[in-house]
């Protein structure tokens, strides 16, 4: 078979350019394609919302790949436990309570079925701003993370959806930008950035759930950033509270669309 590389680099350009160009208009836009973030894509987009995610970083799955100290298992409760079984994830009780996957495993079922489900993934994308419109945030401002690293002076471009989630993790950078820019008027019991707390995995992986929510008009957080945003401990690598904390901003931010 003739291979002609012009049709090679029109198909990349032709496809990319549509896809990008289909997402610059959704219902939900989320930073950060951690197990949370995967885990809220595949839920909104089971719920048939249109929904993207950006993701910095060439591979997404965040901070799930390295299990514990690069030991590539996770762990989970009970309640996590479900959503491994609902997303087909295998997983066994190591002890009363504590359910053990391959990491591997998880991260690349999170990820596939989030984009069979109908989510937009688009990695090599980092968060640097957001769009605002009088009391609500409307939208993302992306650059290339390539230019991010080399600190290039190039400026960026928007896309906007109804709502926002942040989840990009311990470092809650896109909370961080809205504190930054917009003042301290989170939901927060300070109006700012609570912070993270060292080491309770009990209390964390409750509190992670509990602090998934709205933290600034048309801004969700999810996962890490969650206690990060309205301060919780951290829990270390148990994942549980991740995968529900996914599942949760998909439900909440699903029933207001
Ligand atoms: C685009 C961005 C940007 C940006 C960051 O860190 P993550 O895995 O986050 P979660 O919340 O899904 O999961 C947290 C978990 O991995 C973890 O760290 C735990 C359980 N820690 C406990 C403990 O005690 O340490 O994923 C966040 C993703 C990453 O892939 C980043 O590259 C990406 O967000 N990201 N993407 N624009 N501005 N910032």
């Amino acid at each position: 078979m003739k291979l002609d590389e012009i049709i090679i680099t029109e198909a990349i350009i032709e496809t990319f350019t549509k896809k990008f160009r289909d997402y610059l208009s959704s219902d939900v836009a989320i930073a950060g394609g951690g197990p949370a973030g995967l885990c809220a894509a595949y839920y909104l987009a089971k719920a048939k919302k249109k929904v993207v995610l950006f993701e910095r970083k060439l591979s997404v799955g965040g901070g799930m790949w390295g299990g514990g100290m690069m030991f590539n298992s996770i762990v989970v409760c009970s309640e996590g436990k479900k959503i491994l079984d609902e997303f087909g994830i295998r997983n066994k009780e190591y002890k009363k309570g504590y359910y053990v996957a391959d990491a591997i495993e998880a991260v690349t079922t999170l990820a596939s079925k989030a984009v069979k489900a109908g989510a937009q993934v688009f990695n090599l994308m980092s968060v640097e701003d957001v769009e605002m419109r009088k009391d609500r945030v409307t939208g993302f401002v992306l650059n290339w993370s390539s230019v991010e690293l080399a600190n290039l002076h190039v400026d960026p471009m928007t896309i906007r959806a109804k709502f926002l989630v942040e989840a990009t993790g311990h470092p809650c950078e896109v909370a961080k930008i809205i504190q930054r820019k917009l003042g301290t008027r989170l939901k927060t019991r300070t109006g700012g950035i609570v912070g993270e707390e060292p080491m309770w995995a009990e209390v964390g992986e409750r509190a992670i759930v509990k602090n998934t929510k709205e933290f600034y008009p048309g801004a969700y957080v999810a996962g890490m950033a969650a206690n990060a945003v309205f301060g919780g401990p951290r829990m270390g690598p148990i994942f549980g509270g991740m995968l529900l904390s996914g599942k949760k901003v998909a439900q909440l931010i699903a029933k207001r669309i």
